[in-house]
């Protein structure tokens, strides 16, 4: 029986040639395998594809016989678990493995992982320059832009890595000293089920955690308190309700353990809103749990300024602020950045509907909102949705919508681009999204 881990010699199938499915293809070659390549996607469009005798390329749909004599089938995250090669490698008893999977059998270096509907790649990030402000070489990466098998040979001291629900879909061992689960609220209902589907996935992070791992999770989730018993780790709880380490209010965070209470003074720190303060407390909680001094903690927090695309202000025009929050791509995200709005907002958004629950924006939408100007797929969706609690119009382009809104909000108000959707029926994705609203936003 040859070691799972060895892969010399191996045939090894790739799903997607994207991302994720580069990087993994380099390190297996690196690890001695044959690789076989899968996309849907013709070959002239894959880009830089290396040329190496153990590389082979099928490319332009999916073929049952790309799995002769495969040992192992590694499938990008964009790959749906009823994709019908992965459906039939299951049947053949084929083993799958997430990259994650893949990546974290390969590294001998601490893993923090942060999964969780909304804040991941903030606090992510955040931590991150923690652990650098610490004194650690960190990678981080994953669902933020750099997979994490990337991080396998470079000169890290421990690794952060953004964990989406789709990289979870195909872990089995996959371990993380630290785990960190923000919220579960609707998202990716076209791929999954339900919100109970979805969130058994995200719990996958924690399935292997012995009582010498660390989880770190939102005490105000209501689905996180109900699916507490999953947690096998030490319990760190943040936010709200019963037996909280760590609470938060706009003045500072404290964190209480073992008695002594560490206090953060939020004063000069830049990330704001309810929303942060979580991502700031989790944050805090996995970095402290890896050793990191409170005062290199104190220090990375007055530091960080955010990330492109979620909350960003663009520019202030004529009393008017603009706001980017192309990253924000679901009800949940949508919800949190009109927090603390009143009537003053006018909301730019749609795009590719994921499913879940848009009727849970009425009620915020009427308390914030003063008009939402819609477009993509799913404006007529969020048009009847929306309707009764503010006033809508439909347009055909961001461009379009832009001008609508300098047209319609007055001084004081925001306009707000938070699509609650996916961007890729009219961008490549939403940083695409993010960068054209900020280009028109610039040339008004
Ligand atoms: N493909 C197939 N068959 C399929 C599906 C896709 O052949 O059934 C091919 C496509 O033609 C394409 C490739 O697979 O060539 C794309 O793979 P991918 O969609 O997995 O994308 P990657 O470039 O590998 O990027 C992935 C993540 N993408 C997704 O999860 C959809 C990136 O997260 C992540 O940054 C990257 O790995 C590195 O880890 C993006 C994302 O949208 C930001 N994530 C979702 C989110 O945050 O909501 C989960």
């Amino acid at each position: 029986m040859p070691d799972a881990d060895d892969y010399r010699d191996r045939t090894v199938l790739v799903i997607g040639y994207g991302r994720t499915g580069a990087a993994v293809t380099s390190f297996l070659l690196g690890a001695g395998a044959r690789v076989r390549v899968s996309d849907r996607r013709p070959a002239a469009e894959l880009g830089d594809v290396p040329t190496d005798p153990r590389l082979e390329q099928r490319c332009g749909g999916e073929d049952l016989a790309d799995l002769t004599d495969v040992a192992l089938v590694v499938p990008s995250p964009g790959v749906a678990a009823d994709a019908p090669l992965l459906r039939a490698a299951v049947r053949r008893g084929i083993p799958i493995r997430a990259e994650i999977e893949v990546a974290a059998r390969a590294l001998a270096i601490p893993l923090l992982a942060v999964t969780g509907t909304n804040g991941k790649s903030t606090t992510t990030t955040l931590l991150g320059e923690m652990l650098r402000a610490g004194g650690e070489r960190p990678f981080v990466g994953g669902n933020l832009g750099t997979p994490l098998i990337t991080a396998v040979g470079g000169r890290h001291s421990m690794a952060v890595v953004e964990v989406s629900s789709f990289q979870l879909e195909w872990v089995e061992r996959f371990r993380p000293r630290v785990g960190v689960l923000l919220n579960v609220t609707e998202d990716h209902l076209d791929r999954y089920a339900d919100l109970d589907a979805y969130g058994a996935i995200k719990l996958r992070l924690f399935a292997r955690q012995t009582a010498e791992d660390v989880a770190i999770v939102n005490g105000g989730d209501p689905w996180i308190r109900r699916h507490a018993t999953a947690l096998h780790a030490a319990t760190l709880w943040f936010g709200a309700g019963e037996g909280v380490a760590l609470r938060a209010d706009a003045a500072a965070i404290r964190m209480r353990l073992d008695g002594r209470e560490e206090v953060y003074p939020l004063a000069r720190v830049a990330l704001t809103g309810a929303h942060n303060r979580e991502n700031m407390m989790a944050a805090i909680a996995a970095a402290r749990a890896v050793g990191i001094a409170p005062a290199a903690v104190q220090e990375a927090l007055e530091a960080f300024h955010g990330l492109p695309h979620r909350i960003e202000l663009v520019r202030e025009h004529d009393g008017v602020r603009w706001i980017d929050d192309s990253k924000g791509t679901n009800v949940g995200a949508l919800i949190k950045s009109l927090e603390g709005h009143n009537r003053s907002v006018v909301l730019l958004a749609g795009g590719i509907d994921k499913g879940g629950d848009y009727g849970l924006l009425t009620e915020p939408v009427r308390r914030a909102v003063k008009r939402a100007i819609l477009f993509g797929a799913a404006r007529e969706m969020l048009a009847r949705t929306l309707g009764g609690a503010t006033a809508v119009e439909l347009v055909d382009s961001l461009a379009e919508a832009v001008t609508r809104a300098a047209a319609t909000a007055s001084a004081g108000d925001t306009v707000l681009l938070s699509p609650a959707c996916a961007s890729f029926d009219m961008f490549r994705d939403y940083a695409d999204r993010g960068c054209q609203f900020q280009a028109l936003v610039h040339a008004l």
